[in-house]
């Protein structure tokens, strides 16, 4: 059965113009894009997206970071493609990451890794929800 996931090109690697190497990484891994967009967020729209995380000691520096430029929103599909995802991305901290990993060879700290990942079945519909109408990302059309 095909799982959908919520990947974010964070705003460091939008700055730093790794977007193409990223998504080519993606399609080399065999997801299917199902949905793409550019956002500029809010503080609000961080704020929103990040709520599970408003009591962490790193929750205002993360809603800075993430409304700080654009980013790029992905849907990706595929069996498994919340852990297939995260495993792509490697760990939070760049450092600990594995090698050949995104977040090991794009971020740079803790907090700007360059992807976001969903964790959950539960977190990846909300995040999708989030960005997405079905009829950008094809649910809404027969067949
Ligand atoms: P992951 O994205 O690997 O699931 P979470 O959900 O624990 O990690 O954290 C969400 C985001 O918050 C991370 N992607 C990172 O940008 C930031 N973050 C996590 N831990 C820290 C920390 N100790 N200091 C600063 N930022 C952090």
């Amino acid at each position: 059965p095909m799982e959908r996931t919520l990947a974010i090109i964070k705003p460091d690697a939008v700055a730093t113009r790794q977007v193409g190497a990223i998504l080519q990484r993606i399609e080399l891994a065999g997801f299917t894009l199902r949905g793409i967009r550019l956002v500029n967020l809010s503080r609000h729209d961080a704020e929103g997206f990040y709520a599970v995380h408003r009591t962490k000691p790193f929750f205002d520096s993360l809603v800075t970071f993430m409304s700080s430029g654009p980013a790029v929103v992905l849907v990706l599909e595929a069996s498994d493609a919340i852990r297939k995802w995260r495993a792509l991305m490697g760990a939070t901290d760049p450092a600990k990451a594995e090698a050949g990993s995104i977040r090991r060879d794009f971020g740079s700290s803790i907090e700007h890794n360059a992807t976001h990942g969903s964790d959950a079945v539960d977190t990846a519909v909300f995040e999708v929800d989030y960005f997405f109408s079905d009829l950008e990302y094809g649910d809404s059309v027969e067949g």
